[in-house]
């Protein structure tokens, strides 16, 4: 398993529609055992493909929050939401893309979610709580949209410019970016 470099924003790779994955194969299962070791390595409770350059709808997340309970890495390939809840809720959300920005977003509180695992079967689940916040976060990802997306367009502003220089001192420092 190696961990890959994280895309930082503005890059055109993260604005753009992730194409459906025909099939699983094994380098379908590389690319998730990849996303998931850059996940913990970041850390984070989430990942999509276009973060890592793979323009592809496969996510992967885990945000069991519980000091000491056993970790859940999941695999969403081609992830769709076929039911939102209602009700709405806020949480003070970060992007591994868009580093130390944090910002209250408001959506579903709950969703259900359809998908294939990496053994091609179909599944279905309710999240709630921040799953439901992480895997709505990360299906955004793969629709090319960022949670700066939904703030006003100043505070995005801000936030953009702050990257544009994040990663000019990177480059200037030769972190690969
Ligand atoms: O998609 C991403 O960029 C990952 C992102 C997911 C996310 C965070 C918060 C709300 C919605 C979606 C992150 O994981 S940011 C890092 C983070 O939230 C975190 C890091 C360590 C421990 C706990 C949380
Ligand atoms: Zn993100």
């Amino acid at each position: 398993m190696t961990v890959r470099p994280i895309l930082i924003h503005p890059d055109p790779r993260l604005k753009t529609l992730c194409r459906p994955v025909p099939a699983i194969t094994d380098d379908l299962r590389r690319l998730a055992d990849d996303m998931l070791e850059t996940m913990y390595d970041a850390p984070g409770i989430g990942l999509a493909a276009p973060q890592v350059g793979v323009l592809a709808r496969v996510l992967v997340m885990d945000a069991v929050k519980e000091e000491g309970a056993a970790p859940r890495p999941m695999v969403l390939v081609n992830p769709e939401v076929v039911w939102a809840s209602e009700a709405r809720s806020i949480y003070d959300e970060g992007c591994l893309s868009i580093p130390d920005q944090y910002a209250e977003v408001e959506r579903p509180a709950e969703v259900t979610v359809r998908w294939t695992a990496l053994d091609g079967s179909a599944q279905e689940e309710r999240f709630a709580g921040l799953w439901a916040t992480c895997v709505q976060h990360e299906i955004d990802h793969l629709d090319g949209r960022l949670f700066i997306d939904y703030l006003k367009p100043l505070k995005r502003q801000m936030i953009t410019r702050k990257m544009v220089k994040l990663k000019r001192d990177r480059a200037r420092e030769g972190v690969k970016v």
